[in-house]
């Protein structure tokens, strides 16, 4: 899968290029292909932006240069545009899911006071946030939509932990606690059931934490589900 990202600090990407997103771009599983708006600014002193007008405070970035950036993305007619705004709908589980069945998308990231009004009209086909808060830039919620969507790329995790976990099981539970070695830490054992090697004991316990979890830190999830 091939993440085009529309930028004014492609710098900021170099987070994704640790832990697993990091291996997948390695194994070229996904792609991440920064290009930077400033690039296609139109005078010499790279001005990407200018004031609003109606007045008020801030400066907007001006609608040729980003129209100019994404036009230099290779068949960029045929790739969904999202963009990440406090205005867009919120990234869930499913969405990442979904997302992760296109082969390219193109993330298109704002800053100062947002992007002119005309360019979004004529390319976003998706408006997306990562949560009822406001940040500085599009890029860090670029940077989560990538990672909730790579996981989800064939073969960039191992089989079987997509569909175990919190917000992605079919039981809308979260996540039973999980414990290591050592056995005893700070006075603490591990629960007992997990050493007693009884298979069916474990599972229907996980059952029952995963359950007791949700009612104490997530009671929403449980009125949710019917
Ligand atoms: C677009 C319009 C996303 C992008 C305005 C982006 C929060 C989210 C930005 C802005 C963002 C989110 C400057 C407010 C960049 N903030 N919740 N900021 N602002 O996904």
């Amino acid at each position: 899968m091939n993440f085009n990202v529309l930028t004014l600090f492609p710098e900021m990407f170099d987070a994704v290029k640790y832990s697993i997103v990091g291996r997948a771009i390695e194994n070229n599983l996904i792609n991440i292909n920064l290009i930077n708006v400033r690039d296609f600014s139109k005078d010499k002193h790279k001005h990407v932006d200018d004031t609003p007008y109606g007045g008020g405070a801030g400066m907007v970035i001006r609608p040729d240069v980003v129209y100019d950036a994404y036009k230099s993305i290779k068949n960029y007619e045929k790739k969904k545009v999202i963009y990440l705004s406090p205005k867009g709908q919120v990234l869930n589980q499913k969405k990442a899911e979904q997302l992760a069945k296109e082969k390219d998308l193109i993330l298109l990231c704002g800053h100062y006071e947002g992007i002119d009004e005309r360019v979004l009209e004529k390319i976003v086909d998706e408006e997306i946030s990562i949560g009822n808060y406001v940040l500085t830039g599009g890029e860090l919620p670029a940077m989560v939509l990538i990672d909730s969507v790579s996981r989800y790329v064939e073969g960039v995790l191992s089989e079987d932990s997509t569909k175990e976990e919190s917000f992605s099981n079919e039981t809308n539970l979260l996540e039973y606690p999980q414990y290591t070695r050592p056995a005893l830490f700070e006075g603490m054992e591990v629960p007992e059931v997990l050493t007693s090697g009884n298979h069916q004991e474990i599972e229907k316990w996980r059952k029952e934490q995963a359950l007791a979890e949700t009612k104490k830190k997530r009671p929403d999830l449980l009125k949710k589900c019917k």
